[in-house]
């Protein structure tokens, strides 16, 4: 696959906050008190780097809406990721976004959140990682939603084995610096390495299950609001692998302040023990 990605941002809808202000992903809330003088928040008109993803580019990319009026592209407030035919991986703050199942629906099928063949799916269940916000807030940051039918798309693989990785691809409808857009955008983010994550974020970064990705030193290439828990990939044998999930960052896209994304790898067996239980 060439290698050129893009990518996104964008906020949750019931978040907006924003943009503005929180630099921190987490659905629009807290954290303004840590957040650094610079991180403004004020996204530069061309973000994160990305461009617009081809249909069949990540099958398994999904939205997840807000059941009800609106469409999707109205609706929709983070992303993620099928895994298997009747379960998608998202993130724990997005999950925490709703108050149960009947409030999300799932979106699939295409890019394009304005596409006549999306496909809207009711969530029956939603499982959030007993160990989210532990041992340090935002660790595990991860959820799986069980859907009422199967949706007819490619699953990826969930990672096995926590690496370091050349490059990193990233996608979701988030913000863009100048909106968000109803098409998907993607982009190739480098992979950082714990110590120099941990030096970036002091005391924010649990190792064990957040990974971080970013140009420490340019900027200009992330993920951002509104593309929580959405995917970031790497190249496997068979294809795409599943190496993360969309979960914070200061602001977005901005030299010395990577994205962080939850660390699949590292809780791979307890989502297995879900998916067991939902079997
Ligand atoms: C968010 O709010 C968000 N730059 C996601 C990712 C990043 C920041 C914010 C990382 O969904």
């Amino acid at each position: 696959m060439d290698k050129k990605r893009k990518r996104l941002i964008r906020i949750g809808a019931g978040a907006v906050a924003g943009l503005g202000a929180v630099a921190l992903a987490w659905t629009g809330i807290a954290a303004n008190a840590d957040e650094p003088a610079d991180a403004k928040g004020d996204f530069e008109a061309k973000v994160i780097g990305g461009e617009p993803a081809e249909e069949g580019q990540y099958p398994w990319l999904v939205a997840l809406g807000y059941t009800g009026e609106g469409t999707p592209f109205e609706r929709q407030f983070c992303g993620g990721s099928v895994i298997t035919e009747t379960v998608v991986i998202t993130a724990a703050h997005c999950a925490e976004a709703v108050a149960g199942p009947d409030e999300v629906v799932v979106f699939s099928g295409s890019v394009d959140l304005e596409s006549d063949d999306l496909v809207e799916t009711a969530v029956a269940d939603i499982h959030i990682a007993h160990d989210y916000n532990e041992p340090i807030d935002r660790a595990n940051d991860w959820a799986l939603l069980l859907l009422d039918e199967p949706v007819d798309v490619e699953p990826i693989d969930v990672g096995t084995e926590p690496e370091e990785f050349d490059a990193l691809e990233t996608a979701g409808w988030g913000e863009t610096g100048s909106g968000s857009a109803s098409v998907a955008e993607w982009v190739e983010v480098p992979f950082v390495s714990d110590d120099d994550c941990e030096a970036a974020y002091p005391d924010e970064i649990d190792a064990a299950t957040m990974l971080c990705a970013g140009d420490l030193e340019n900027g200009g290439v992330d993920s951002c609001q509104g593309d929580s828990g959405g995917p970031i990939m790497a190249p496997g044998e068979d294809g795409q692998i599943l190496v993360g999930i969309v979960s914070w960052g200061y602001g977005c896209a901005e030299a010395g302040n990577p994205g962080v994304y939850a660390e699949v790898a590292d809780f791979n067996s307890a989502i297995d023990d879900v998916l067991e239980d939902w079997s």
